[in-house]
């Protein structure tokens, strides 16, 4: 459904509205079987979107294949659905969209890419140089780039120190506010709001809602997100959507995922 037309795609993640989730699978964290299972039972809990990537420890082989695993999986309980008059087979038609650090986590078959440049890095590497290498296999493979600026926020984690990112202080409106601006005048379609995974202090509503008046770019807010509460403050203040990945890694049983995923999702809503 996604591939034939990119649009498609574009529209469905840009497009206003309610609030969404997207579930964070990196693929060096579980094998693509596990990844699968738990894509499942976040699409059941209301998670509208799911992210391959990682900001370490990725390749084209084990994304392609949790890549594969995943949609594979849908497909299945998409297929079960359209076979039971009582089951909606749309709930399954949630796209899987790359997430890459580096332009060697690549899937042919992904349905989309963050097509990202990291903002306030330092290296040329993550302004242009690893996109450079990714454009033309992505275009080859005509998997659908979503335009994006990322901005690394602090504390930053993990992806701060791997992306030799400038971060951003809670408190720096005007800064932030220039990236924003910044982000729309290069024509990006959306601006992500990365503090870090796992980070002890999500990205601050203030600075959420300092984009938020300065463009009209859809918002994805990230990194430290733990419950539904905080996932709120960053929709009240302006995200479109919110996205977790250490919260998934916790369970090791899928039907515990969805319980956590049901309520975080509701709360966030609320
Ligand atoms: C990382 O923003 C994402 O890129 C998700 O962060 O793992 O802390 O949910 P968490």
């Amino acid at each position: 459904m996604w591939s034939s037309d990119g649009s498609v795609l574009l529209d469905y993640v840009l497009s206003d509205g309610i609030a969404r989730h997207i579930i964070l699978i990196d693929p060096d964290s579980q094998d693509s079987e596990e990844a699968a299972k738990r894509c499942v039972a976040a699409v059941i809990a209301g998670s509208r979107m799911i992210f391959v990537g990682g900001s370490t420890g990725t390749d084209s082989n084990n994304v392609h294949e949790t890549v594969n695993a995943i949609q594979e999986a849908l497909e299945l309980c998409s297929w079960n659905a359209s076979q039971d008059s009582s089951s909606d087979s749309n709930l399954w038609e949630v796209p899987v969209v790359l997430f890459p650090a580096a332009a060697n986590a690549f899937s042919p078959t992904a349905d989309g890419i963050t097509f990202m440049m990291l903002m306030n890095s330092k290296s040329p590497k993550f302004l242009i140089e690893e996109q450079l290498k990714g454009a033309t296999p992505i275009k080859q493979a005509n998997v659908t780039p979503i335009s994006m600026g990322y901005v690394v926020c602090a504390p930053g984690g993990k992806v701060g120190e791997v992306g030799q990112a400038n971060l951003i202080a809670e408190d720096d409106i005007e800064l932030i506010t220039s990236y924003a601006i910044c982000a729309e005048s290069y024509g990006f379609s959306s601006i992500y709001l990365e503090a870090g995974s796992g980070a002890n202090q999500p990205v601050s509503p203030k600075l959420i809602q300092a984009v938020r008046e300065s463009c009209s770019l859809t918002i994805l807010v990230g990194g430290g997100i733990k419950d539904g509460k905080t996932a709120r403050m960053a929709v009240n203040a302006g995200a479109d959507w919110i996205v977790t990945g250490n919260l998934t890694e916790g369970f090791s049983d899928a039907n515990g995922l969805q319980i956590t995923l049901q309520t975080f999702i509701t709360e966030m809503n609320s």
